[in-house]
């Protein structure tokens, strides 16, 4: 690849406290396993399998830490007071709903911690984070002030990397990071053009809109993070997401269109109007070709998509140019889906594999392949600047593995929340994978009081 760049994934670790509480209107699978039995084991070691599968395949794979959940701090600001313990105990009784939120393990799905912009595409020439404000789910909005200081933490070195706080939190600036963001070009060391898609305006309500579900992401906060990151306006598109896929299930752009290099790969529904967006990109892009392959909603109904989260998939560049699709294993359980995988591969086309992944855990929350990583484009330089302890290789996922057997519960409820043993248990696991990847005290409760922000 030339300038030795590539895209690194990042996968979010799973958290000790990942359960099915229903907290996300408009996201199906979420809202049809809400209050179910969770295993929080299971779901951690199935995203490690994910990571260790693709690193060695050759693919650059770090990982993130989960959050500090339940969220004490978060509790204490909603009126719970007395020991940490009897905060977790007395919003169990008081207000289940308010604990619910604030345990949940919604960090895992780190598509959503940021909007990267890789160093070719920013005017400073640097890496550009923005960590997302979440706006739209109030579980999620708690997410942010600590996602920005992992970030902070993991990509510190300013020669190479830009961090912007997240943008105001507030529904006209709601912003769910890299999910609806896609970057294109030729290769990852040249300039690409940035597709940001949103689903309303943020202060113009006279777009199409969804009747049924929230449409997260605005405008007006894409095109602030398209400002901040120093991005040139000829190289960015602004497309609106289609409001029926909305209502259909769509909450995230990435649960239908996911793009590599000169690929994009969407649903014929996945836009507003999707012949004006494919025809802004190969203008934006210019010289470069693009691939846009579109799967007609004869072959695979919106239903499809989101039922077996075709799109939620990685699009990944082998070393032979070739590319690679990531998919979650219901993609072969459907075989209407199934077929059309295997045509995509006979087509002689840019993707010439798929690979499936077992992430059940995840994806009864919503949550595929492609939602639990987060694409950062590095050079040999920037990469060597990224704290070491965060790659994955044999020994840190032999060492995570065992850390999971050791830490996490294996059936977890949503009224388990309130048992302030599970606090204890998450604090003990928490402290203890800092030192394994080497993170310092990154966590509130390893902080001195008065410093949690
Ligand atoms: O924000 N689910 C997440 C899933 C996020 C998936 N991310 C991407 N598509 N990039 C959400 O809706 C459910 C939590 C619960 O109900 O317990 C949840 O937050």
């Amino acid at each position: 690849m030339s300038n030795g760049k590539v895209e690194a994934n990042f996968d979010g670790l799973v958290g000790p406290t990942h359960n099915y509480s229903g907290l996300s209107p408009g996201n199906l699978a979420a809202t049809s396993h809400a209050m179910q039995p969770s295993n929080p084991r299971a779901a951690a070691l199935l995203g490690l399998a994910k990571m260790k599968a693709l690193a060695d395949l050759g693919f650059v794979q770090g990982v993130l830490p989960p959050q500090e959940r339940p969220d004490v701090p978060a509790l204490r600001r909603l009126g719970f007071a007395g020991s940490d313990g009897a905060v977790v105990a007395k919003a169990g009784k008081d207000a289940p709903h308010l604990l619910s939120a604030c345990s949940s393990a919604a960090a895992m799905w780190v598509a959503n911690a940021a909007t990267v912009s890789p160093a070719a595409d920013t005017e400073d020439g640097r890496v550009h984070f923005t960590p997302a404000n979440l706006a739209s789910s109030f579980h999620r909005t708690l997410e942010a002030s600590t996602t920005a200081r992992v970030l902070r933490t993991i990509f510190a070195d300013t020669a190479h990397f830009a961090h912007h706080p997240a943008l105001p939190t507030a529904p006209q600036c709601g912003d769910e990071g890299a999910a609806n963001h896609t970057r294109l070009g030729s290769d990852y060391g040249e300039p690409g053009v940035e597709l940001f898609v949103f689903g309303r305006d943020g202060f113009d309500a006279s777009r199409p809109a969804p009747h049924r579900y929230p449409a997260r992401q605005t405008l007006a906060a894409s095109e602030a993070i398209a400002r901040l990151h120093g991005l040139a306006p000829a190289r960015c598109v602004f497309a609106q997401q289609n409001p029926e896929a909305i209502d259909a299930g769509v909450f995230h752009n990435d649960v239908i269109a996911v793009g590599n290099r000169n690929v994009l790969f969407f649903h014929e529904q996945a836009f507003l109007d999707g012949a004006r967006t494919i025809a802004a990109l190969r203008r934006a892009l210019g010289a470069v070709q693009l691939h846009a392959i579109m799967v007609p909603a004869s072959k695979v109904s919106l239903a499809e998509a989101v039922a077996t989260y075709l799109f939620n998939s990685q699009l990944l560049s082998r070393a032979d140019g070739k590319m690679l699709l990531v998919a979650p294993a219901e993609c072969r359980t459907r075989p209407r889906v199934g077929a059309y995988l295997d045509e995509l591969t006979a087509s002689g086309g840019p993707i010439a594999e798929v690979l499936t992944f077992d992430l059940k855990q995840s994806m009864q929350n919503g949550g595929g392949p492609a939602c639990l990583r987060l694409r950062v484009v590095l050079d040999p330089a920037a990469r060597a600047a990224v704290l070491p302890g965060v790659w994955i290789a044999a020994a840190l996922h032999a060492q995570l593995v065992a850390w999971v057997e050791r830490h996490y519960r294996d059936r977890l409820l949503p009224a388990d929340l309130a048992d302030p043993g599970l606090l204890d248990e998450s604090r003990t696991a928490l402290d203890r994978l800092t030192q394994l990847l080497q993170l310092g005290s990154l966590y509130p409760f390893q902080r001195e009081p008065g410093t949690v922000e």
